[in-house]
């Protein structure tokens, strides 16, 4: 018989949804959804990580247990609290060129537009033209750039040089697990002439989104 939390973690090991949402309502009576979130769903999206290292699970399973995730963020995202009192500023999200992850951003999008800022989310896989564009045509307070793959984290380093290149210098925000502090300090900034921050997670995307619009 395992816990309540246990059973969360389990289903997205598992990728397996039956049981899910009663587990999720019951969840929300004690945490509040980006406790979950941050607590037993990413614990078992860790161990889903090791696993896949470790050659014991596949790609298709491992789709599987991103849908499970996914559909806990969509369950979980109408209670998630809300503050849209004030208009805040317009960010542009995209995960990199070369990189499908999109679960990461997403939660950022919904965070971020639960408090006031206007998203728009260019999806997976962006090229550098594609991010330019939608900067000239958007003019947004910021750029929020995510990438999973250690690739990315270089091709992050490329996007700010292009981004430089066509004269855009507004903030970017950075994230994702192959990405550092460290990494975006002395690899991504200099390439660039506005604002490099990373962010380590969603909420503290949400912080560094607050200060450059104070
Ligand atoms: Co992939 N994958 N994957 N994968 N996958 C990783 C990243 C990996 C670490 C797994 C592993 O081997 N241990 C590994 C990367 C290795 C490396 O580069 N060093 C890996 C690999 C190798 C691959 C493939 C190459 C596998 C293959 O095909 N052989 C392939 C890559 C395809 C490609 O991108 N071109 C691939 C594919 C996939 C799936 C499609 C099956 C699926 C993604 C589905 C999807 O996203 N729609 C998938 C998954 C699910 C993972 C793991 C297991 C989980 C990622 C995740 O969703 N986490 C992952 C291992 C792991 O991370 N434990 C792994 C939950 C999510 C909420 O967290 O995205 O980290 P995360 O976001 C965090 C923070 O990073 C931060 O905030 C969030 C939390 O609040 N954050 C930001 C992220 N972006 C931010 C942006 C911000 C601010 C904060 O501001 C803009």
């Amino acid at each position: 018989n395992l816990s309540l939390e246990d059973r969360l973690g389990s289903y997205v090991i598992e990728g397996t949804k039956e049981g899910l949402i009663p587990d999720l309502e019951e969840a929300l009576k004690v945490y509040s959804p980006l406790e979950v979130i941050n607590g037993p769903l990413m614990k078992g999206m860790a161990e889903v990580g090791r696993l896949f290292n470790n050659n014991e699970l596949i790609v298709a399973e491992v789709l599987q247990s991103a849908e499970v995730m996914k559909a806990s963020v969509s369950y979980l995202e109408p209670f998630m609290k809300k503050d849209e009192s004030a208009e805040k500023g317009k960010i542009i999200l995209a995960t990199v060129k070369g990189d499908v992850h999109d679960i990461g951003k997403n939660l950022v999008e919904i965070i971020l537009s639960n408090n006031g800022y206007k998203i728009v989310n260019l999806g997976i896989k962006v090229p550098p033209e594609q991010i330019i564009e939608a900067y000239r045509r958007e003019l947004p307070a910021a750029i929020g750039l995510s990438g999973l793959l250690v690739k990315s984290a270089q091709q992050m380093v490329i996007t700010a040089q292009d981004l430089r290149g066509a004269g855009v210098d507004a903030p970017i925000l950075v994230g994702g697990a192959a990405l550092t502090r460290k990494f975006t300090k002395t690899r991504i900034a200099p390439e660039y002439d506005g604002m490099v921050l990373y962010a380590k997670d969603a909420m503290d995307g949400l912080d560094i989104a607050n200060r450059l619009n104070d």
